[in-house]
């Protein structure tokens, strides 16, 4: 995941609007869900991504019929019965939600089948996911007792369990969910705090049924699902770069179009409006995934304290919140966040590390970081570690820095949003 490109900072900030690419969480479910469905399910702005692609390919090996055209992605379902052992081992690539929702699906399938991915996905933990699956019954394994790929599965007959979560993680609840399915009986799953309800909604808009009662989940057992129509919203998570971007940037004001505005999902919303960023939303559908327009412009921002049980809802935005906490008068406090440590890198080390080689005032925590604002800063060379979302708030970053930024592993970006440097050239053209 190699890629050195230079980066150049905007005399006339960024305008215009985008529509950024679909939403990756989404898409992977769909995909999913589409797959153990009876009948066809058509996905509408699929993130074609490397992530999402590992997920089809994932499938493809499990024998499920699955055709990627220029508009759309068709999965031509059979049923869970349906799905087959794969000849060749499983290879997840760099993502850690087709790793763990898939093990989800083959914990009730009675073939065997391997799960590899790379370095990235070898380091992430897989014990959160494996030990509550032997809970229902299912023959799982890999390094580590079970902790990290390779890891093996012999699926078979489950049983449904009650289980409270001990981290807050959407991808561990989506597979015990999707084991849960499957089960004899029913299956309860208690959260921590809330974390995004994706596979929630995915179940009722395949026609399944689930409850939710306070902190806790339910789930029947031996559900038949039905192939569906997916429209696939903007990701929140992409269009954060470009809602930092414009906040940064002086000059700038950029409309982003159909971004998914799931409530478990917005919390950089909440956080920009409390720096005090100009942020307009703009709802334009509530059914099924709510769906609307986000207008930033530049702004003036003060530092805040970010934490408890807002952390799940901008999880993946952290490493960007740096960035525009760099540029906020004041102090900001990001805590509870040590699930930052085992995503695609170490993202406390990583963001700390690089954001602080171009001059931000940055402090790695145990569960977070303190930034101190309002910093200039200065360009020299950074690398994304190989991880997305490092990679592209570098890219912003060079947006404001006094010289040129060199950024190696910018290849990185492709994993969730491969069209971002075109996203950004074309707010500079503007
Ligand atoms: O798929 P992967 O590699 O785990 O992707 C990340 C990301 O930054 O894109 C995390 F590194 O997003 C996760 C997210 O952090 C996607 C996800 C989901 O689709 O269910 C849930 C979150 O992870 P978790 O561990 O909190 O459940």
């Amino acid at each position: 995941m190699e890629g050195k490109k230079k980066l150049m900072n905007p005399k006339k900030g960024l305008n215009g609007e985008l529509n950024v690419p679909g939403d990756k969480s989404i898409s992977h479910r769909a995909v999913m869900f589409g797959s153990v469905a009876e009948g066809k399910t058509v996905i509408h702005n699929f993130l074609m991504g490397e992530d999402c692609l590992s997920t089809i390919e994932c499938f493809r090996k499990l024998g499920v019929d699955i055709r990627v055209t220029d508009e759309e992605v068709i999965v031509s379902g059979e049923g869970w019965d349906h799905l087959s052992e794969p000849q060749d081992i499983l290879d997840v690539g760099n993502s850690g939600t087709t790793t763990r929702l898939i093990m989800g699906i083959l914990a009730g399938r009675p073939f065997h089948s391997i799960l590899i991915g790379d370095d990235s996905i070898a380091k992430r933990p897989m014990k959160r996911v494996t030990e509550p699956l032997k809970k229902f019954g299912t023959k799982i394994d890999g390094r580590s007792e079970g902790n990290y790929t390779p890891l093996s599965i012999r699926g078979g007959d489950l049983k449904g369990i009650k289980y409270t979560l001990p981290v807050a993680s959407a991808q561990v609840k989506s597979a015990l969910l999707l084991a849960g399915l499957q089960a004899e009986g029913t299956t309860e799953i208690q959260e921590p705090e809330k974390t995004r309800n994706h596979t929630e909604k995915m179940i009722i808009e395949f026609g399944g049924h689930i409850e939710r009662h306070g902190d806790t989940i339910k789930v029947k057992g031996g559900q038949v699902l039905k192939g569906t129509e997916v429209y696939v919203p903007g990701d929140i998570s992409s269009a954060s770069f470009f809602m930092v971007a414009a906040a940064i940037v002086p000059n700038s004001r950029v409309l982003l179009k159909n971004v998914g505005l799931n409530e478990t999902r917005v919390g950089i919303v909440e956080v920009m409006k409390k720096m005090g960023a100009s942020i307009e939303i703009m709802e334009s559908s509530k059914t099924g995934e709510p769906v609307g327009d986000i207008l930033v412009e530049s702004s003036d921002l003060t530092g805040i304290e970010i934490g408890g049980d807002l952390i799940p809802s901008l999880i993946d935005e952290i490493p960007v919140i740096a960035l525009l906490a760099s540029q906020a008068k004041g102090k900001t406090i990001i805590k509870d966040a040590q699930e930052l440590k085992v995503k695609e890198t170490n993202r406390i080390d990583a963001i700390v590390q690089e954001l602080g080689n171009l001059g931000a005032d940055i402090q790695g925590t145990e569960d977070g970081m303190i930034i101190e604002g309002k910093t200039p800063l200065h360009g020299g060379e950074v690398h994304s570690w190989g991880d997305h979302r490092i990679g592209m708030t570098l890219a912003v970053a060079s947006l404001i820095t006094n010289s040129d930024v060199i950024l190696e592993g910018a290849d990185a970006v492709n994993i969730s949003y491969p069209t971002f440097f075109e996203h950004i050239n074309k707010l500079l053209k503007k």
